[in-house]
């Protein structure tokens, strides 16, 4: 994958936060790689999102070469965690595997150590007992394995970058993991923007919405704690003062002058404003690509901290932050940190609760908490991350009835014996 930068780079940054604005990627075409995926946004736009964890780090993390550290406990068994029962499907055979080995000779993976890694979520959080992974390179390749599943009723799990935050993309029990990873092919993306945030951030990003019109491709904000954690973790420096808020602003134009100036005009007017008090300029690669990583490691830093409890809420932009600060106070000295940062564009909050190992009390005051809290608001219990394994029975608390029973219909439609990754998205009763 090759990414280029085309534009000068001003970071600038406040009092109350930061705002950095950095370029945009300029190429219209990527080979898609592990470290990004597509993501569905407002309306029908789709755009590619690198995920919070550096290029090269990724695979590491997630599956190809995961091991767990000497002497770290062993990530528990799904069922073993969750109130979950295997369904009636059969069971992998030697017959089996010689039908896959005549699909895709040498791309049946039976190794134990191999299948450990993508038997785990990157988060360490669900463990499937797969015994076979499937590599496919073709879409042809796809059709015969599935046909073949379909015949055996073998469960199917399919898997891309296994960086999925709610136990999506990891076998529940022994489903026939079927990797994309070989499927890497051309995808086109645009930019997305959405809707306004709070406070000083708010108005920051409604001063930009105007000023930048369609150049600005992505609002950003992190809160202070994130800005502590990547540094505590990751040792990464923050360049600017500390502040409540930080916010990373994207902008994507066809003339590198053009874009430079509206991004001059922005900074002087937001500072002028006292709504942004402090801020850098990146002028290089180098530097922009370590501006980013203070957003995009977040998640990274974490997954370091202890056993995190994941939440990616779609609010009402003017109530998006109070969660977080409800939240602290909710949960006090239970958790070790709550923090709040998330694509305002999208009026989409990445709320992560850490605690130094999981436990079922700070669980339980946090859900159905804070499903109820959203579904107040008249939010969505998913914004980006899907349903996944562990988000499907609060679907109810964002779609009605009839909704989810429709969903259900399209389901049985489309995969009738239930094989394709069973134990996800769709409620145990819907
Ligand atoms: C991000 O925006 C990702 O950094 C990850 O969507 C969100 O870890 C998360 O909760
Ligand atoms: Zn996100």
């Amino acid at each position: 994958m090759s990414l280029k930068f085309n534009l000068p780079t001003p970071l600038s940054r406040a009092g109350a936060m930061v705002l950095h604005l950095v370029p945009r990627w300029s190429a219209r075409l990527f080979w898609a790689s592990s470290g990004w995926r597509r993501i569905y946004t407002q309306g029908s736009s789709v755009r590619l999102k690198r995920l919070g964890y550096p290029r090269g780090v990724y695979s590491r993390l997630a599956c190809r070469a995961y091991s767990a550290a000497p002497g770290s406990p062993e990530v528990m068994l799904t069922p073993e965690r969750y109130p979950v029962q295997r369904l009636p499907f059969s069971t992998v055979s030697e017959e089996d595997l010689a039908a896959f080995e005549c699909i895709i000779p040498g791309r049946v993976i039976t190794d134990p150590e191999q299948l450990q890694a993508c038997n785990v979520d990157w988060l360490k959080t669900v463990r499937g007992c797969s015994k076979v992974l499937l590599r496919p390179q073709t879409s042809e390749e796809v059709s015969q394995i599935l046909r073949h599943c379909y015949k055996r009723n073998l469960a199917v799990n399919p898997q891309g970058g296994n960086t999925g935050m709610v136990g999506g993309s990891v076998p529940v029990f022994d489903e026939v993991i079927l990797s994309t990873a070989l499927m890497n092919q051309v995808i086109s993306f645009h930019d997305v923007s959405g809707c306004p945030g709070f406070t000083e951030v708010l108005q920051t990003f409604r001063t930009c919405k105007g000023m930048l019109g369609e150049i600005l491709s992505a609002f950003e904000f992190m809160d202070t704690e994130c800005m502590q954690l990547v540094g505590q973790h990751l040792q990464l420096t923050n360049p600017v003062r500390e502040s409540p808020f930080y916010v990373l602003v994207e902008t994507s134009g066809s003339s590198a002058g053009h874009d430079s100036e509206k991004l001059t005009n922005v900074l002087e007017q937001v500072l002028n404003s006292g709504l942004v008090t402090d801020g850098t300029m990146a002028t290089d690669q180098r530097k922009v690509q370590m501006l980013w990583a203070l957003r995009e490691r977040i998640t990274e830093a974490l997954s370091r901290d202890g056993y995190v409890f994941k939440y990616d809420l779609s609010l009402p932009v003017e109530r998006l932050y109070d969660l977080v600060i409800d939240l602290r106070t909710r949960l006090g000295p239970r958790a070790k940190h709550v923090v709040g940062y998330g694509h305002l564009g999208d009026g989409n909050l990445h709320l992560n609760v850490t605690a130094e190992a999981f436990s079922q009390e700070l669980l339980g005051a946090l859900e159905p908490y804070v499903y109820a809290w959203t579904a107040e608001q008249r939010g969505s219990v998913s914004a980006e991350h899907g349903l996944g394994f562990k988000k499907k029975n609060v679907l109810g608390y964002s779609k009605p009835p009839v909704a989810m029973k429709l969903m259900q219909q399209l389901k049985a439609m489309l995969d009738p014996k239930g094989i394709l990754n069973p134990y996800k998205t769709l409620p145990d009763q819907a």
